[in-house]
C-alpha cells in the first residue's frame, strides 16, 4: 500500500497527512475549500498547532504529500471531514425533530466523491466523529455504487476473529472505522503515542487499516467492529462531559454554600477513585460539546444523564454573565461605601451595571490554542453584547476580526475596563498583573490566596466572594 487520499485537510485530516507523508506515503489532500489549498501550495498552514508547519513544509517539498480539490485512484481513502451539529434541531424540540443531530452531509459528499476512483483491494477508513452505525447504515451503502462488494462478517454486531487465515482475494473493498483520539494542542505527538481502536466491517478490513495506522502510531492498536469502534469515540468525549458538568454543578452548589469549589475538587480528588474534573465558563470544541447528542440521537429515551449534562455545561455562559453582574454590584456597593467613609482605595467609579466597559480574556475554547469552535468565551461576549455591555475582547492566540469586539493587545483590552472576565486560562494570562481590577475569574487562574488583590475585586467561579 503505497498511495493514500485523505479526504479532509482540517483538524485531523492535515496532520494525518503529515504523518502518512513522512513514513513512506504517498499522499494526497484533498480539500473542498480553495483557500486551505492556496495557503498550503504557499508554505503555510490555516490550522495552529506545534510542529505542524515544519512537518507540512517538509512533506510538501520532498513531494510526499500533495494537496488538491479532488481525488485520484490510490490504495486507501481516509475520510476525516466535520460533522457538525444540525443547529436547527435545537430549536425543533417541540416539533418532530426532537434532539440535535449530526449532520453528515460532509461525510456523505466525500464517500460519493471517492466512489469513481474506488478500485478492487482499496481500503475506505472513516475517521470523522458519527452516529453509532454510520459505517455500515450510511458508507457502505454509498461504497457499493462503485459496484465492488463489500464483506461484512460480524455477528450479532461483532466482528468474527474466528477465522485467523484472513483472505484478501475475496475482499474487493475493505472498510473500517477509525476514530481520532488526539487532544488539540498536542496532535502530532498523541497520533503517535495514543492508542487506536479501530472497527472492521470484517476482520480483514480492520487488519488492513491496521497495517496502515502501524506505520506511524506507537501505541497500541485495538480491533473491533465498526460500530463498537463509533460508540467508543463518543463514550470517551461523552465520559468527559457528564464529568465537567459534574464539575460545574458542584461550581454552583459552592457558590450558594459560600466555599471554594477548586479546593473542595482538590482535596475529593486526594480520594484513590475519584478524579473530578474542572469547572469553567463551559465546554467548547467541536467534539466534548457536539458528540453526546449523538448517542442521544440513536437512543433518545435512555440518556437523560448525557442530556442533562449538555445542558448544565451549556448553561455556564450565562452564570458567567450573572457572576458579572453580580461583581459590578458588589464594586458598586464597595465605591458606595468607599466613598461615604472617603477611602481611597475602595473608590471605584460608579457605573450603571449595563454600560460598563468589560474586557473578556479569551476566546478559545481552551489553553493556549486558537481553535474557537463551540467556544464558550464567544459565548460570553456575544451574551455580554446583548446585555449591552461595552465589551473588549483580547486573545494572543485567536486571529482578528472573530469577534467585532476584538482588540490587539492586552494594554487596549484592559483600558478603562471596569470588570476583566478571564475566559480562557492561556499561559499568558497566568503572569497577569490585574491586583487594581475587579476580576471574575471563570478558570481559577488567579492565585488569590498568596496574590495581594488591595483595591480590586476577585470573583472566581465556583467560589466565595
Ligand atoms: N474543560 C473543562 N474542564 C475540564 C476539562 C475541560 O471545562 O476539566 C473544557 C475545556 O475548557 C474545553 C472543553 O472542556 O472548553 C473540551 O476540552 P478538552 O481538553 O477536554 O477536550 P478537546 O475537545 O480539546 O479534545 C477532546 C479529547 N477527548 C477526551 O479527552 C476524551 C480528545 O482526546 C479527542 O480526540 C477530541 O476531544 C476529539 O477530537 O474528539
Amino acid at each position: 500500500m503505497k498511495k493514500i487520499c485523505v479526504m479532509g485537510l482540517g483538524y485531523i485530516g492535515l496532520p494525518t497527512s503529515s504523518m502518512l507523508a513522512t513514513h513512506g506515503f504517498q499522499v494526497l489532500g484533498v480539500d473542498v475549500n480553495h483557500q486551505v489549498l492556496e495557503t498550503l501550495k504557499n508554505g503555510e498552514v490555516h490550522i495552529h498547532e506545534p510542529g505542524l508547519k515544519t512537518l507540512i513544509q517538509a512533506a510538501l517539498k520532498s513531494k510526499s504529500l500533495r494537496v488538491s480539490h479532488q481525488p485520484e485512484p490510490a490504495d486507501a481513502f481516509i475520510i476525516a471531514v466535520p460533522t457538525p451539529l444540525l443547529r436547527e434541531a435545537e430549536e425543533g424540540r417541540k416539533s418532530d425533530r426532537a434532539w440535535p443531530r449530526a449532520d453528515l452531509s460532509h461525510v456523505i459528499a466525500a464517500a460519493e466523491s471517492i466512489v469513481p476512483y474506488l478500485r478492487p483491494s482499496n481500503l475506505v477508513i472513516l475517521e470523522s466523529t458519527v452516529p453509532p452505525r454510520t459505517t455500515t447504515d450510511i458508507l457502505i451503502p454509498i461504497l457499493q455504487r462503485s459496484g465492488l462488494s463489500i464483506s461484512r462478517d460480524t455477528i450479532n454486531g461483532e466482528i468474527s476473529f474466528a477465522r485467523q487465515n484472513v483472505s484478501t482475494s475475496a475482499h474487493p473493498l475493505y472498510v473500517a472505522y477509525c476514530p481520532e483520539r488526539v487532544l488539540p494542542g498536542r496532535i502530532l505527538e498523541e497520533l503517535v503515542r495514543n492508542d487506536r481502536v479501530i472497527g472492521g466491517v470484517d476482520r480483514a478490513s480492520a487488519e488492513m487499516a491496521k497495517a496502515l495506522y502501524a506505520s506511524f502510531v506507537e501505541g497500541e492498536i485495538f480491533l473491533t467492529d465498526a460500530t463498537t469502534a463509533e460508540m467508543v469515540k463518543l463514550m470517551e468525549n461523552t465520559y468527559r462531559d457528564v464529568n465537567i458538568a459534574l464539575a460545574n454543578e458542584f461550581a454552583l452548589v459552592a457558590e450558594q454554600l459560600g466555599i471554594n469549589v477548586w479546593e473542595a475538587i482538590e482535596l475529593a480528588n486526594r480520594h484513590p477513585r475519584v478524579n473530578i474534573l474542572k469547572p469553567g465558563p463551559g465546554v467548547g470544541g467541536h467534539c466534548i460539546a457536539v458528540d453526546p447528542w449523538f448517542i442521544v440521537q440513536v437512543a433518545p429515551e435512555v440518556t437523560l444523564l448525557i442530556q442533562t449534562a449538555r445542558q448544565v455545561n451549556d448553561s455556564m455562559p450565562a452564570h458567567v454573565v450573572e457572576l458579572v453582574k453580580q461583581a459590578l454590584a458588589e464594586q458598586r456597593s464597595k465605591g458606595v461605601e468607599g466613598q461615604k467613609s472617603g477611602d481611597e482605595t475602595t473608590s471605584a467609579p460608579l457605573h450603571p451595571c449595563s454600560t460598563a466597559r468589560i474586557a473578556c480574556l479569551g476566546l478559545a475554547y481552551k489553553a493556549d490554542i486558537d481553535d474557537t469552535r463551540e467556544s464558550p468565551a464567544i459565548k460570553v461576549v456575544e451574551l455580554l453584547r446583548a446585555e449591552g455591555f461595552e465589551v473588549r475582547a483580547y486573545d494572543p492566540q485567536v486571529p482578528m476580526g472573530t469577534v467585532p469586539e476584538q482588540v490587539d493587545s492586552l494594554e487596549a483590552a484592559l483600558d478603562g475596563a471596569d470588570l476583566v472576565v478571564i475566559l480562557t486560562d492561556h499561559t499568558e494570562f497566568r503572569q497577569l498583573e490585574l491586583e487594581s481590577h475587579v476580576v471574575v475569574d471563570t478558570r481559577n487562574v488567579l492565585d488569590t490566596q498568596t496574590r495581594k488583590i488591595p483595591r480590586g475585586l476577585c470573583l472566581k467561579l465556583g467560589n466565595r466572594l
